[in-house]
Formats: C-alpha cells, sequence, structure tokens
C-alpha cells in the first residue's frame, strides 16, 4: 500500500545547509516528493503538531527551537515510507543514532535545551494524516 508521510527539516539543519542534503536522501532511497514548503512555524501549527509532547518537561524548550527558524515541510510517498523514512532518520537521540543514519551523521548534542535532531518523521499512517492536515491542509 502507498502511503504518506510528513518530513520536517528542522531548523537547525535548515540553518548549516542541510535541506538538500535531506532532500538527497528520501529521493535516493526512492521515495516520491509530493509537496514541499519552506516556512518559519507560528507556535500555535506547532502546539498542534507536537499535541501529544504538551505538559512534557521538554515542550516549550521544543517549541521555542521549531518556531526560531525556517523549517522545510515535505509530503513524500512510497510503499512503507513512513517506516522507511524512521529508518533513515536514525534514533532520536542523535549521539546514539547509528551512523549511516541523517541524525548519526549530522546531529549531536549541543548540551542544552530540545534535542536538536534535523529531521521529524511521522510515526505512523495516523499520525501522517494528521500531521500532513496540519501543514499541507489544501492536500487531499
Ligand atoms: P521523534 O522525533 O523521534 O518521533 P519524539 O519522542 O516524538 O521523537 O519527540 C519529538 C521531538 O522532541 C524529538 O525529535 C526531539 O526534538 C524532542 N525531544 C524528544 N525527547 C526529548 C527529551 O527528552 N529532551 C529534549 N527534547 C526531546
Ligand atoms: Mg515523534
Amino acid at each position: 500500500m502507498t502511503e504518506r508521510s510528513l518530513v520536517l527539516v528542522k531548523p537547525d539543519a535548515f540553518a548549516r545547509g542541510l535541506t538538500g542534503e535531506v532532500l538527497r536522501r528520501i529521493e535516493g532511497k526512492g521515495y516520491t516528493l509530493v509537496a514541499l514548503k519552506v516556512l518559519t512555524p507560528e507556535r500555535d501549527l506547532l502546539a498542534q503538531h507536537y499535541a501529544e509532547h504538551e505538559g512534557k518537561g521538554f515542550y516549550g524548550e521544543l517549541l521555542d527551537f521549531m518556531s526560531s527558524g525556517p523549517v522545510t515541510a515535505i509530503v513524500i510517498e512510497g510503499v512503507r515510507c513512513i517506516e522507511g523514512f524512521r529508518s533513515l532518520a536514525g534514533k532520536t537521540d542523535p549521539t546514539a543514532a547509528a551512523p549511516g543514519s541523517i541524525r548519526g551523521d549530522f546531529g549531536r548534542d549541543w548540551g542544552n535545551g530540545p534535542t536538536e535532531n534535523i529531521v521529524h518523521g511521522s510515526d505512523s499512517p495516523e499520525s501522517a494524516v494528521r500531521e500532513i492536515g496540519i501543514w499541507f491542509p489544501d492536500l487531499g
């Protein structure tokens, strides 16, 4: 079954000029780009996106970080692309993420604040539909 996933190139990666590298890996894997836009997200959009983390200790810092600069929001498509992109991204903690993964190759611990880890990828078909609706309300 072909499915879609929402990928975000986070502000740390945008600032370091890694957007093209992330796109290269998505295209190299063979997934299709369906939609793409650059924006600096408002906090209320991020609050919807990260609703599952509301109340956690890192929530406020996470919203500060994610609204700190441009993000590239991307919808990708392909059979099992949700699982496949999570594998390309690697573990949440960039120090523990395997070399060869996006987070393992380009992320690191900067010592304070939220975990800056280069990319976001939807974690389930339900999350993907919900998140694509938040970032790309015009996509059917
Ligand atoms: P994921 O991005 O790998 O799905 P989640 O657990 O959904 O990881 O967390 C969302 C984002 O919140 C992470 O990508 C990271 O930027 C940040 N984050 C997650 N856990 C922590 C934490 O324990 N401390 C600080 N930031 C965190
Ligand atoms: Mg998540």
